[in-house]
Parts: C-alpha cells; sequence; structure tokens
C-alpha cells in the first residue's frame, strides 16, 4: 500500500455554519458540497486545495466520534485521510503490520467513497483514514 495523496484532513467543529465563514471569506475557497452521513453521525462540508479537501465535520449526535472529540479536546484537526487503491487491503495489510484498526473492512463514506479507519493509539495520536473509489 502507498498512499498516492493526502485525500482530505478532517476538522472538527461545533458549527459549519460558523467555522464556513472562515473558510470562504478568509481563505477565499469554495464549499462545494453539504452532506450528512448518517452512519458516521455527522455532517460534512467539502473545500477542494489542489488535490486534497478539507472536510469539516458536525456532529450529528451527541455520542458520536465527533462529538466526544469536540467535548474532550476541543475544535481541531480531527483525522487524515490517505488515498489509497482500496481501503480494505490497506486496512488488512495495516492490521498484518500491527496496527490496531477500527474498520476491518471499509464501508461507505461522504462521496460515496470506501472508508476506514486506523486507531490513534496505534498511530502515534493521529486518527488515520483510508479512503478509495469503487
Ligand atoms: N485523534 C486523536 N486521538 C483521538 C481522537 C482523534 N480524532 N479521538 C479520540 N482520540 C483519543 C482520545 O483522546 C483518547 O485518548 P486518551 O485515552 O489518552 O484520553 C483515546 O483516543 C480514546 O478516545 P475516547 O474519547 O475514549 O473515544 P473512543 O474510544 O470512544 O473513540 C475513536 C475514539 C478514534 C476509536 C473513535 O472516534 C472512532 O471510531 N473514530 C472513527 C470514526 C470517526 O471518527 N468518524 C467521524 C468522521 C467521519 C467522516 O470523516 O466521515
Amino acid at each position: 500500500m502507498k498512499p498516492s495523496h493526502i485525500e482530505h484532513i478532517g476538522i472538527a467543529v461545533k458549527s459549519i455554519e460558523e467555522a464556513k465563514k472562515y473558510y470562504e471569506e478568509v481563505l477565499g475557497l469554495k464549499c462545494y458540497s453539504v452532506e450528512e452521513v448518517t452512519d458516521q453521525k455527522v455532517k460534512t462540508a467539502f473545500f477542494q486545495v489542489g488535490q486534497t479537501k478539507i472536510e469539516l465535520l458536525e456532529a450529528t449526535d451527541e455520542n458520536s466520534a465527533v462529538a466526544k472529540f469536540i467535548e474532550k479536546r476541543g475544535e481541531g484537526i480531527h483525522h487524515i485521510a490517505f488515498a489509497v487503491e482500496n481501503a480494505s487491503k490497506a486496512l488488512q495489510e495495516a492490521e498484518n503490520k500491527g496496527i490496531i484498526t477500527i474498520d476491518k473492512s471499509s464501508r461507505k463514506g461522504a462521496e460515496g467513497l470506501d472508508i476506514g479507519f486506523l486507531h490513534p493509539k496505534s498511530t502515534f495520536g493521529v486518527l488515520t483514514e483510508f479512503c478509495s473509489k469503487d
């Protein structure tokens, strides 16, 4: 497995409506999509920056991963997502190398991508995601 690029950086925010203003009005980026991912209990907003996207994450449920993250650590960088050829295979490869995986195989995430996570305790404190197109 060799990631081709950073697909996106996930940033946990309390309010997409509020945070969006900074990305649009200060950085001059354009929000091209707002999407709710029910499975992950989040609302997402995307901005393209070169090959990489910024994904704002707002919790839609108080028991969600993003709500817990903000409660414990405040708003900020939540995860880094690498583009790989096949997310399920990448998860399996990482597991074979002793990394703790949150997902055993990929599931559907925002923008219809196949996604899966590695546990931050196993990756030097960075929640890591693999993404692939099917
Ligand atoms: N980055 C780094 N460390 C994190 C973290 C993050 N995003 N989220 C939690 N942690 C740390 C916590 O600070 C905690 O550390 P300490 O033990 O030192 O206090 C530890 O991991 C355990 O955290 P926790 O609060 O007990 O939270 P949980 O174990 O319930 O869940 C995690 C943590 C990563 C397993 C969970 O958030 C998860 O499964 N994440 C993957 C799914 C996800 O994040 N979905 C939202 C984004 C979806 C999308 O992009 O579409």
